[in-house]
Formats: C-alpha cells, structure tokens, sequence
C-alpha cells in the first residue's frame, strides 16, 4: 500500500502516534503536524499539498547533485541484485567499498590515502574519536588522549558526537560526556571580534585559544584539535584567512593531531573536492559524510592520512571498532556514481569559478541592504544572512531566534526552503543550481525579508 492511499491528515495523524522525530519538541509537533514532503525533482521539493518548494538546504546539506537522478537508482537497484550485502570485517571485502577507497585517496590531499567506512557523520566521528586515541596508544603515549573542541562545533548526535560537539542544550541532556574534550572559543567575528579588532587579527585570536587550551593540558596530553572548516549546524561561520593556517602551525608545534569534520563542507561545497584545499591546511583526518552519496543512501567515510595509518599497519594488532554497514555496498556502489557525476558535470570547478562568485554576489547585492540584515556572507554555496533589529548596531530581536523563524516560515510561505539558527538564515544549496536558481532564491529571500519586516515591526 502506497502512501497515497491516505489523506496529509491521516498521515499526520500516524506520524503523531508513533514517530519520534530528531531534534523536535514532541509535544508542539503534535499541535502543529509535520510537513509531509512526498516527493522532489531537480532542485524543487513538493509537499504533500502539491507546493513546489526550491530547496535552499539541499535536503539536510546533503543532495548536492539534487533529485531525481536516475543514475543513482540504478546503481542501487543493480548493486542489490547482485549483492546487497556484505560485510567488511574477517578479512572480506566486496568490490564496490574497495573501488569507493581509491577514489576517495585520489581525490582528498595526497598525504590521505586509506578508508574507514559507517552509515553517518556521527558514526564517523566516534571512528576518529577512537582512531585518534587508538593511534597515541599505539605511539606509547596513551595519556595523550585529550581532545580539543569547539563551542557552538556540531560534530552529530551519538554520544560521542555530542560530546565532541560544543551544543551546550545537547551536553545538559547528555548526563555525563566523553572525558577529556574540551571546548574553546569560535571564530565568529561578526559576535565574537573587538571593536576595530581587523579580522586577520581575529582569525589569529581565536587561533591562540586552541594553543592556550594546549598549554593548560600539557601539550604531552592532547591528542587532537577538531573543527569544522566552516561551521554549518552552528551557522555558516567562515574564519578569516588567517585562522585554519595558524591552527595547524599550532597542531606542529605541539605535535597535535588535526582532525577536520568536513561532514557539510566535503565533496565540493566549498569549490575544491574537500575544504582543507580551500583553506591549504593538511589535517590528519577528515570526517565526511553527506554529499558522499547526495543523501541517496545513508554513508560516511572518515578518510585517514599517511601518519595514522602507518601506525596501524607498522604496529599492528587489531583495532577493536567497526559498524555492521561499514563499507556497504549499495550505499558505496551509490557514492561512485554519485562522484562520477559531480565530476562529469564539473560541479566542483563550477561551484569554485562561477555559482559560488555568483551566489556571494547575489547575496551582497539583494540581499545585504535589507533592513533586517545585519550580514552577509558565503563560501561556494554556502552561505548565512544575520538578522538583527538594528543594522548599525547589530542589536537582536528577542526573544533570541524569534525573528529568523518569521523570516523562514514566510520564505516557505514564498516557495523557498531555508533553515534559520539562532538568529541566522542559513543555505546550503545543490551544487547544481545556477544562476537562474540564484535568482530566484534571492528574489524569495527578499521577499520573505519584507513580509517578516512588515510582522516585526507589528510586536
Ligand atoms: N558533523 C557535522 C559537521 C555535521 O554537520 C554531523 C557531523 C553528524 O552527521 P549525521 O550523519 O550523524 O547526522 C553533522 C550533521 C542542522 C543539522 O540542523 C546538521 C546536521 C545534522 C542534522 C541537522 O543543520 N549535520
């Protein structure tokens, strides 16, 4: 029985009754009902009422080559008629993780060459997690276990994702982290920097409270620095230029590791393959996820430089951790295709050379001077919009994150599907739109902008 054989309310209904949504309030969800979207073409989603919606988000960060690839269904439907399953560990393998492995090692840095494979982002940061602790063990230095983190960093919802992660309403319902992460301050400049303070100059003081958390800890303790290269979930925050470089002078000096969650910004968001090129800094790992498949299939690869692996490979012994799906086959067979068409269609050249020009100039140009709007910015396609009440001032609307959510129910309202975080629009499109997409989202933002001036301005 299909889907349509029942009415939005019905299915509301049932969802009510038995689902448990991610990061929801169940007891509001059940006053409002869900939004039903039933299905998605190109870079449009349709909901159940028939609104066609442009999909600002690219589902959750995810469906860079957008909907409704063929392609892809094919690859799943012949992989699973061949083989649908099996698993990695006992010393098989299955051909579609393998061929996966060596594109991911051509494609990421060249000091990143092996493969360890989950089902999502946060599976794949528990690997690092563990991967990185595993590999000071293996170096004889086991109490060089601490990891640095950041506030606001969103690394997944498992526990150790959580942890990791520096969402304070996620750790007070955590009841007990990790040990041994600590958390240091954001490069946010548009809250964070001092008045007059150049954003060079910022970017190297949010640098040095990575280094002065080293030194607290003894730099013979800490195993890892992790980051986002641009913060996403926490709201599209890009550091300044000077910021990434300086990190990983830091990490050398004290001999740290540096683990990068490219789980948004990898597979070309950010206009080269992985956002540790966009930025020239070689980092020990790199957790994706996400645009590894464009959401088709649920996948993650944490891809494991030079350093780490020699330590397994030269001192052996086993490395107690995998996931039943890791390396599963439809979901790698669907990650090939997905890669193969990101690179037939060039979509990373495109994103660095002409849509990410496009989409930052399109933002600066109609939609930076709206009287709501504290901010622009962007890199490749993604980008963020603050709202604010007063523009020279930056002051906020209150309650805190009221005034963006007017602003993205009435974008919905207008056809134009974007998240709001805080105070913070965020978009993250597919890599396929171009510039007519561009166009028409910033026409739908502007106008979801004045119809939110208009209520605002009625409190
Ligand atoms: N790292 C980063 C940087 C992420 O953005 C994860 C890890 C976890 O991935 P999984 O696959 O376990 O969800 C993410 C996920 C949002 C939002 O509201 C963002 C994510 C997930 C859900 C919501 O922007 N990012």
């Amino acid at each position: 029985m299909t889907y349509q054989n029942y009415s939005l309310k019905q299915l509301q209904q049932i969802d009510a009754a038995h689902h448990l949504h991610p990061f929801t309030d169940h007891k509001e969800l059940r006053e409002t009902g869900s939004r039903i979207i039933t299905h998605a073409n190109g870079p449009f989603i349709y909901d159940s009422e028939g609104a066609e919606i442009l999909d600002g988000m690219a589902g959750l960060w995810c469906v860079s080559i957008g909907y409704g690839r063929d392609e892809l269904a094919d690859a799943a439907y012949a992989q699973m008629k061949e083989l649908p399953y099996y698993n990695s560990f006992f010393k098989c393998s299955t051909p579609t993780p393998v061929l996966l492995s060596k594109k991911l090692a051509e494609i990421a840095p060249k000091h990143i060459n092996q493969v360890f494979y989950g089902s999502s982002g946060s599976e794949a940061n528990d690997t690092a997690l563990r991967l990185v602790r595993h590999y000071w063990a293996l170096e004889g230095k086991p109490e060089k276990n601490r990891i640095i983190s950041r506030k606001m960093g969103y690394h997944g919802s498992t526990v150790a994702g959580t942890s990791l992660g520096g969402m304070d309403l996620m750790h007070k319902q955590l009841g007990g982290a990790v040990p041994n992460i600590v958390h240091v301050m954001m490069p946010y400049a548009f809250e964070l920097a001092l008045p007059g303070e150049s954003d060079h100059d910022f970017g190297l003081r949010a640098a040095k409270a990575v280094e002065d958390a080293i030194l607290e800890a003894g730099p013979d303790k800490v195993a890892a620095f992790i980051g986002e290269p641009v913060m996403g979930a926490g709201g599209v925050k890009i550091p300044p230029a000077s910021y990434w470089p300086e990190v990983q002078r830091i990490c050398r000096k004290y001999d740290v590791l540096l683990m990068l969650d490219e789980v948004i910004t990898g597979y070309g968001r950010t206009g080269e393959w992985f956002a540790a090129q966009t930025f020239g800094i070689e980092p020990d790992t790199i957790t994706t996820a996400k645009a590894l498949t464009s959401g088709y299939q649920p996948l993650s690869a944490l891809l494991v430089g030079d350093r780490i692996a020699a330590a397994l490979v030269e001192k052996g012994g086993e490395f107690y951790h995998g996931y039943t799906y890791s390396g599963h086959p439809v979901a790698c067979a669907v990650a090939l295709k997905n890669l193969e068409i990101i690179e037939r269609e060039g979509l990373v050249d495109r994103v660095r050379n002409d849509t990410g020009p496009y989409f930052a100039q399109a933002l600066q140009e109609r939609i930076a001077g709206h009287n709501l709007v504290g901010e622009v910015r962007s890199i490749g396609l993604m980008g963020a919009i603050e709202i604010v009440k007063d523009k020279a001032t930056r002051e906020r609307f209150l309650p805190g994150g009221s005034a963006a959510v007017t602003v993205r129910d009435h974008a919905i309202g207008q056809g134009m599907m974007l998240r709001a975080t805080g105070d913070t629009m965020i978009l993250s499109p597919p890599l396929i739109w171009t510039g007519d997409t561009i166009d028409m989202a910033c026409e739908r933002i502007g106008k979801a902008l004045d119809l939110a001036q208009a209520d605002l301005r009625k409190l």
